[in-house]
């Protein structure tokens, strides 16, 4: 299988490499948050945008799921309470760029699809709905009703409803998302795939288990009050600059922190924060005091070492380490847990973590000496093979000294999207709980189909297959953020029809079924105006809070459709106007939406009101509020045992993980500067240790293909320059969407199926000189 992905608008040989930044955010950050904001939208937009960003009467940043202060933290929002790439975010959204009729008469679909997702976004906003015709080379104009009648007429031809996909990304709204998990399965599937399968479905998977409950314990004053924060698998100064925030101020209050990661990420070493003057002008705030360089997939065999210790520091000297009334009062499987880690075979946790004993040993320290810790992961913990167990690792070591359900402590899975669980919350997931779906029963007096959906792993694997016949997105770009690249793209072509809702085009538009259609939308930022008058929606982010975002620009353009009237309308034409749920009203207007969330969706009882305070309010986590496990077979928390595992690389070969440049959300590019890492003006690299290289025969500045290896099969990237890189030994790293290709469907997460995105074993082949 070979692909080498549309390169052509990127001139790669422009790669400029500087040495990786030991700080993050500063004036360099402010600076590029207004250039991007002016060049995207003019001035004036920009200054009356980023000013109503994140603020009380204004809309929730589509960045990051990271919460706002509230005033109930002591803190209160600041007069700009946004950072450079979530300004970046909103700058692509509101652009004044346009992609209208015009642009499809004079690009056809097939010369479209040689183009970088860079370009494809840098196009600007959709306009009108698109049709792309069976055999038609290029899209066309179609009304909004004729796209209704087509997707409707396409679903009511498949066999079994469950030949159907609707996927969501999470930056669809609550209102959004309740009505889309409503239309699918009132249309009889339970077909929900979305981006957290790709991203924390580990975590829920595994706090689940572990807890009873699968979303982060913690609030932002928890943060605040640590006293120790153990950063794990995470770049927050790219994906989560307003977590910096929140880290100095831990900091300024005496707290320690532990960055456990790879690479040294400058946003874990320092901060200067834009907001004070000591940040923009002085030397800013040392953030990690311990940085544990480990290796791609190390982190199961780093918890399970420090497990170890803790325990054989309890048996040493009883009763000052371990949190005896909690583990005695609160917990399950304590013993089957410590006798797992009596016996540590040292040796495999060298090789597995890279790290010194000493290190380990000082780290274990940190965390048998804090009263109150915090820890935080993210991706470089959830993609992985034994990403499930990885996590629980992870809690039991907070539950050997009781950091759960205490001010000042906790367990943060840091989420992505702004608003993905709250998607979870309103049901879009293909295996909700039967009392969630009893509820939709009862509310609605309809009945919804009980057999489990298809993740989206599953639904590329229908797909390809033949069982997977039409594919509808709200959101996202299924095309280019799922794995294995040529196989996907056949398998989405394979279908009769794919159909996005999106706000800018993307290679999803252009890998297409056999007819496809584009439903352009409102973004965040935009007001929304329906027969009731001015609508809001609700977020939750990732803290659990849940309040009101109101869009306040003017729409790109006067044909777009709310999320809520697409799926309103497209649920009337398909279920008829006589189907027991009043779609029609819900258009209407939205309070209404929101009372039957109030009723079906749990922890959400009297939600209009509650989302009409100033703060909104946060949703019930028993182990957080009440140091209760309901949510567990026992009623306690779960201690687990688990294997040691860690990706095993022959000789020769590298792991490697794909992850994001500073300047990309996902899969939209924004820019070619990777600035904390130092690379500049191209995308197609490899960093990998310089001792590395010189072994494998490679130097600094060679064209290279990646070649992954997974059970027996091949695949290629091509055409990646190699950059010598700090990275931990053995490993690399390379951007997505540009590395998916080399992601095997197949190699999934266990219990969560999450795709292995950051531990990809990978041989370097010289790029043959044919192709320089
Ligand atoms: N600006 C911006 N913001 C974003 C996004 C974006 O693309 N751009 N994406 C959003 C989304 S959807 C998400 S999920 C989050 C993603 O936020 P992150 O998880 O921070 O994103 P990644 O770029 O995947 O970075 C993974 C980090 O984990 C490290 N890592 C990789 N493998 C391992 C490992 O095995 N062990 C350890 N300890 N560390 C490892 C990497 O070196 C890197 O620092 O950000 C959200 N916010
Ligand atoms: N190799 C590799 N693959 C990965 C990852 C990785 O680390 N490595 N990370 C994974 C992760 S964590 C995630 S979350 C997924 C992300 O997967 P997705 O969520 O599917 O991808 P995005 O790039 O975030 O989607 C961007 C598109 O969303 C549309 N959009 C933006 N705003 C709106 C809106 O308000 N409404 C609507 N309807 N559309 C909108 C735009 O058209 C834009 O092109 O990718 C995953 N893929
Ligand atoms: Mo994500």
């Amino acid at each position: 299988m070979s692909r080498s992905g549309p390169t052509s608008d990127i001139d790669e040989s422009d790669l400029e490499v500087h040495r990786p930044k030991a700080w993050a955010a500063g004036t360099p950050g402010v600076a590029v948050s207004l250039r991007r904001g002016v060049e995207q939208m003019g001035p004036l937009r920009t200054a009356r945008t980023l000013s109503l960003l994140n603020q009380r009467e204004g809309f929730d940043c589509p960045g990051c799921a990271w919460p706002e202060p509230q005033a109930a933290d002591g803190e209160g929002r600041k007069l700009a309470e946004f950072c450079e790439n979530g300004a970046k975010a909103v700058a692509e959204e509101a652009t004044r760029r346009r992609v209208g009729p015009e642009f499809f008469a004079a690009h056809p679909v097939a010369e479209l699809a040689e183009r970088t997702d860079y370009w494809l976004g840098q196009q600007g906003r959709l306009t009108h709905p698109m049709v792309l015709r069976q055999g038609a080379t290029h899209y066309e104009p179609i009304s909004w009703d004729g796209a209704f009648a087509l997707v409707a007429d396409k679903l009511r031809e498949l066999s079994n409803p469950d030949e159907a996909m609707f996927y969501t990304s999470g930056r669809t709204s609550n209102e959004a998302a309740f009505l889309y998990q409503l239309l699918a399965r009132s249309f009889g599937t339970n077909n929900l795939p979305d981006c957290s399968n790709m991203c924390h479905e580990s975590s829920g998977a595994a706090l689940t288990e572990s807890t009873g409950i699968g979303k982060g314990s913690v609030s932002l004053a928890d943060i605040h009050h640590a006293d120790l924060i153990v950063v794990i698998g995470q770049n927050p100064g790219t994906n989560h600059p307003r977590m910096l925030a929140a880290l100095e101020q831990a900091k300024t209050r005496g707290a320690r922190i532990i960055a456990v990661n790879p690479l040294p990420e400058a946003g874990l070493l320092r901060f200067k924060n834009p907001q004070n003057v000591r940040g923009l002008l002085g030397r800013g705030t040392a953030l990690a005091d311990e940085f544990a360089q480990v290796r791609l997939g190390g982190d199961l065999a780093l918890f399970q070492a420090i497990g170890h210790l803790l325990l054989s520091w309890e048996d040493a000297a009883p009763g000052t380490v371990l949190d005896r009334d909690f583990i005695d009062d609160s917990t399950h499987g304590f013993e089957d847990y410590a006798k797992n880690l009596r016996e540590l075979d040292w040796a495999a946790i060298d090789q597995a973590t890279g790290l010194s004993r000493s290190q380990i040993v000082k780290i274990a320290r940190m965390i048998s000496d804090s009263e109150r810790t915090v820890y935080c992961w993210a991706m470089g913990v959830t993609q992985h093979r034994h990403a499930v167990p990885t996590i629980q690792e992870i809690t039991n070591v907070a539950l050997l000294r009781g950091m759960i359900g205490k001010p000042g402590a906790g367990l943060c899975p840091v989420r992505g999207h702004s608003n993905v669980q709250g998607d979870r919350t309103m049901g879009v997931w293909e295996k909700m709980p039967e009392e969630f779906l009893d509820a939709l029963d009862a509310e609605f007096d309809i009945t919804v189909p009980r057999k489990h959906g298809l993740d989206t792993v599953d639904a590329i694997r229908a797909m390809r297959d033949g069982r997977g016949k039409v594919f509808v997105g709200m959101g996202g770009n299924f095309a280019a953020a799922t794995p294995d690249s040529a196989l996907t793209e056949r398998a989405l072509r394979s279908c009769e029809l794919t159909v996005h809702v999106s706000t800018k085009l993307n290679r999803s538009h252009v890998v297409h079924g056999k007819t496809a259609l584009i439903l352009p939308t409102l973004g965040r930022t935009e007001r929304d105006v329906q027969a009731t008058g001015e609508q809001f929606v609700t977020v939750e982010d990732s803290m659990s809070c849940v309040h009101a975002s109101r869009g306040r620009l003017r729409p790109a353009d006067q044909h777009l459709l709310s999320e809520v009237a697409i799926v309103c309308r497209l649920a009337r034409t398909l279920l008829g106007d006589g189907h027991a749920v009043p779609w029609r009203e819900f258009e209407r207007d939205y309070d209404q939406i929101r009372d039957r969330i109030a009723r079906v969706v749990p922890g959400c009882e009297n939600y209009n009101a509650r989302v009409r305070e100033p703060d909104g309010f946060v949703l019930p986590h028993p182990p957080r509020d009440s140091r209760e496990f309901t949510g567990t077979a026992t009623g306690k928390a779960h201690f687990t045992a688990s294997e040691l595992e860690f990706p095993e690389v022959p000789a020769g070969r590298l792991l490697l993980q794909t992850l994001r440049s500073h300047d990309q959300y996902n899969t939209t590019i924004y820019g070619l500067s990777d600035r904390y890492r130092g690379i500049e003006d191209a995308r197609r690299v490899v960093l990998a240790h310089a001792e590395d290289l010189a072994e494998l025969g490679f130097a600094d500045g060679d064209l290279v293909d990646l070649v992954s290896e997974w059970e027996g099969t091949d695949r290629r990237a091509e055409r990646f320059r190699v950059v010598a890189y700090p990275t931990a030994r053995g490993c690399a790293a390379a951007y997505f969407p540009e590395a998916n290709a080399l992601v095997p469907l197949d190699s999934v997460a266990r219990k969560s199926n999450t795709p292995v995105s950051k531990a990809i074993i990978v041989r370097l082949e010289a790029t043959a000189s044919g192709r320089q």
